[in-house]
């Protein structure tokens, strides 16, 4: 892709609107443009890595066996009315009347939906357990939207819902989703806690929310830190290797402040592990049993002609809001450098040419490294206009294209200017590069 040519409007400076480094940097390069409060378009570069997350999170709920569809975005009332929490959700919710003058809303969650299709499918405990999943646009009408799209009023969400007979079996399905969890945000590079939290207008009693840290997050948390040094690696989907890894994290406190007991945290803590900050949370799984399924009446035919209610839990990932928090845990913003790992950035590679008003030959040579980098799946951007070595780098850096080749005078014969964005630059050949591009996109 031609820069001259793309759609990436970049501003000089920092929009004052924003508080926070994610929505200034999102606002400056393009990303979003908003729409009206808490309402936002999604523009090529910031739409490119949202996709990119939701791949990622998708194949990862693909891994646990669960199954994807999809569920409007409008929902009618009745099943809301079934539940109970059509008057429950309040404000929060954005009521509509169709020409008929029936009451349909734009859907904030989908624990109804999802009950209702379970419902009139399923009859025997044979069919269960059943672990589904949506990615689909949310409307929640928050009363203080901020943050650019970290608290939107629409945004996008993954959301999944398990149906099992039993509450052992229930747990079994929370805990894949626990693992599936950890690793979805590793290989978004991020470390995300899970903390003992609250359940609000879900509702049940066992749930947990994965908060990465950042100073500009709207959760207050209490840890311990050696929470830290945990990791899931080579956990299988086994339940007893699942019920393990969850104790292996639930030894040490970690929950958020409606959680927080502060006698039980100095008593499980000592004063060296004690940390108390802020985060963002970027998931959030719950475990309410027959809430739904007793309030819509959903049961299934048990062994033995008995009848029983379905146990479920929800699972949500804020893929839209993982944008915002990646930049928050990546962007250095005093040297105005913007590193998306490379399984998420909107181009793998920047190809600079040094542009002589009457010499073409470094864009000529921009132009067939991109044919042999298209060969290799390798996404690369030219920069093609005609500024300084200086802000073509100054650019890319702030758009997070991770790898850089300049083409100037250091970049001769087969040698060519590679730098890492921020990093020193080498003098490496083309089947390097395209080696250690393709070599990391393949660990991920
Ligand atoms: C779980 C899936 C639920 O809605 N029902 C279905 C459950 N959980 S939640 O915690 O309320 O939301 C899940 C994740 O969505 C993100 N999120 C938001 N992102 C941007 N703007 C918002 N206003 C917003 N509200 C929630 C969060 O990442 C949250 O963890």
């Amino acid at each position: 892709m031609l820069l001259s040519k793309s759609f990436i409007p970049i501003l000089k400076n920092n929009p004052s609107e924003a508080k926070i480094k994610s929505h200034q940097l999102m606002l400056r390069v393009g990303m979003i443009k908003q729409s009206s409060a808490g309402i936002y378009s999604w523009l090529p570069l910031g739409f490119k890595v949202m996709k990119k997350i939701e791949s990622i999170v998708r194949q990862e709920q693909d891994k646990i066996g669960a199954q994807e569809i999809l569920m409007p975005t409008i929902q009618s009332s009745e099943i809301w009315k079934e539940s109970g929490r059509y008057d429950d959700y309040g404000e929060e919710m954005l009521r509509i009347k169709d020409r008929q003058n029936r009451e349909m809303l734009y859907g904030p969650t989908n624990e109804e939906q999802v009950t209702e299709i379970f419902r009139s499918s399923y009859k025997s405990y044979k069919s269960l357990p059943q672990l589904l999943y949506h990615i689909q646009w949310k409307f929640r009408d928050e009363i203080r939207p901020r943050f650019g799209i970290m608290r939107g009023r629409e945004f996008y969400m993954k959301d999944a819902y398990s149906f099992d007979v039993t509450d052992e079996d229930a747990f079994f399905s929370y805990n894949k989703f626990f693992l599936s969890y950890l690793r979805t945000f590793k290989r978004l590079s991020l470390t995300a806690i899970p903390m003992a939290a609250d359940t609000g207008p879900i509702g049940g009693n066992l749930s947990h929310e994965f908060i990465i840290l950042a100073d500009t997050g709207e959760s207050k948390i209490f840890t311990d830190k050696r929470i830290f040094d945990l990791t899931s690696d080579g956990t299988d989907l086994e339940k007893s290797s699942l019920e393990q890894m969850r104790k292996k994290y639930e030894q040490f406190y970690s929950v958020t402040d409606e959680k927080f007991n502060k006698e039980e945290f100095e008593k499980m803590v000592t004063e060296e592990n004690r940390l108390i900050t802020k985060g963002i949370e970027v998931g959030h799984i719950f475990y309410f049993g027959d809430k739904y399924s007793k309030a819509m009446d959903t049961a299934v035919d048990l062994p033995g002609g008995k009848k029983d209610f379905v146990k479920m839990g929800s699972y949500g990932i804020g893929v839209s809001r993982l944008v915002g928090a990646i930049i928050e845990a990546k962007y250095d913003e005093k040297n105005e450098i913007m590193k998306w790992p490379l399984s998420i950035a909107p181009y793998d590679i920047a190809l600079i040419p040094m542009i002589n008003k009457n010499d073409t030959s470094a864009l000529e040579k921009a132009n067939n490294i991109n044919s042999v980098l298209i060969k290799h799946n390798i996404d690369a951007i030219i920069d093609d206009t005609d500024e300084n070595y200086s802000s073509k780098i100054k650019k890319m850096n702030l758009i997070g294209v991770p790898y850089q080749i300049i083409i100037g005078k250091k970049s001769e014969g087969d040698l060519l200017e590679f730098k890492e964005a921020g990093l020193e630059t080498q003098n490496l050949t083309l089947d390097k590069i395209i080696e250690i591009i393709t070599k990391q996109k393949a660990s991920n």
